[in-house]
């Protein structure tokens, strides 16, 4: 049965976290809201599940998963649910829960990213906030991001150096893939300085992109580029 992700169709977004797991996995999915209207598709559909005008009630906001009789939201549940199923997530119980750990951590990232754009609330737009945003990147540069990094280099040198945990990959090396991707798109200059301190993180980004399902996918037209409404934004001023 095809699996169905509902994300908003023109950002990646915390859909991109599901999307790469979806994507290395060789799985049969639809990502639905990219269809065309006239197929089912539109923003109108991840719409009609946010505020509750759909049968199934998900979760509170999206990305939402559908896998036959399973209906999941929050991204790092998806993600755990994806890796069990496919094949990506450690098997000893331990390294189960650790491997959840480590992808809150990278929810976490996410969330203190968005918030260096929007840190007086997300129903205003960037522009309303622009000089709280000033201080808000500025404490993330210089407080948050080498800390990030250095968590994450020093969790794959306990763990050999080629996979966060278990010793071989999972889901949340893809989640780490996509935060420093995502950061190297927001604050290119900062990132640049702080991934010199990370040599593990800088060649782990480069083992997870080598992986054929992820090169086919990053080269195709379902990986949409970074832009301005996801939660890796580049506005320069914001990179000091
Ligand atoms: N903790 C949730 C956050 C979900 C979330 O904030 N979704 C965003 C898109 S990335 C959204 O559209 N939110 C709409 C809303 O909160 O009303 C997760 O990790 O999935």
């Amino acid at each position: 049965m095809t699996i169905k992700l509902i994300y908003w169709p023109f950002l990646q977004g915390r859909g991109e976290f599901v999307r790469l797991i979806l994507e290395d996995a060789g799985a049969e999915y639809e990502d639905v809201a990219r269809k065309p209207e006239s197929e089912g598709g539109g923003a109108n559909v991840v719409t009609q599940y946010l505020y509750g005008a759909s049968d199934a009630c998900v979760g509170f906001a999206p990305p939402y998963l559908i896998d036959g009789e399973i209906t999941l939201a929050q991204m790092p549940a998806i993600c755990a649910y994806l890796g069990e199923r496919f094949g990506l997530a450690p098997t000893s119980d331990g390294d189960r829960s650790r491997a959840l750990q480590l992808q809150l951590t990278v929810a976490d990232v996410v969330n203190e990213v968005h918030d260096t754009h929007h840190p007086v609330t997300s129903s205003l737009a960037y522009e309303e906030q622009k000089d709280e945003s000033l201080g808000a990147a500025r404490a993330f540069r210089e407080q948050r991001l080498d800390k990030w990094l250095g968590f994450f280099d020093r969790v794959l040198a306990d763990g050999g150096g080629e996979a966060l945990v278990g010793g071989a990959l999972s889901y949340p090396d893809f989640g780490l893939f996509q935060i420093v991707e995502g950061l190297c798109y927001a604050f290119p200059i900062a990132v640049e300085r702080s991934l010199g301190d990370a040599p593990r993180v800088r060649d782990h980004v480069e083992r997870v992109r080598s992986r054929p399902r992820v090169a086919a996918y990053l080269a195709s037209e379902r990986r949409l580029a970074f832009n301005e409404h996801g939660i890796f934004r580049r506005y320069p001023e914001l990179d000091g």
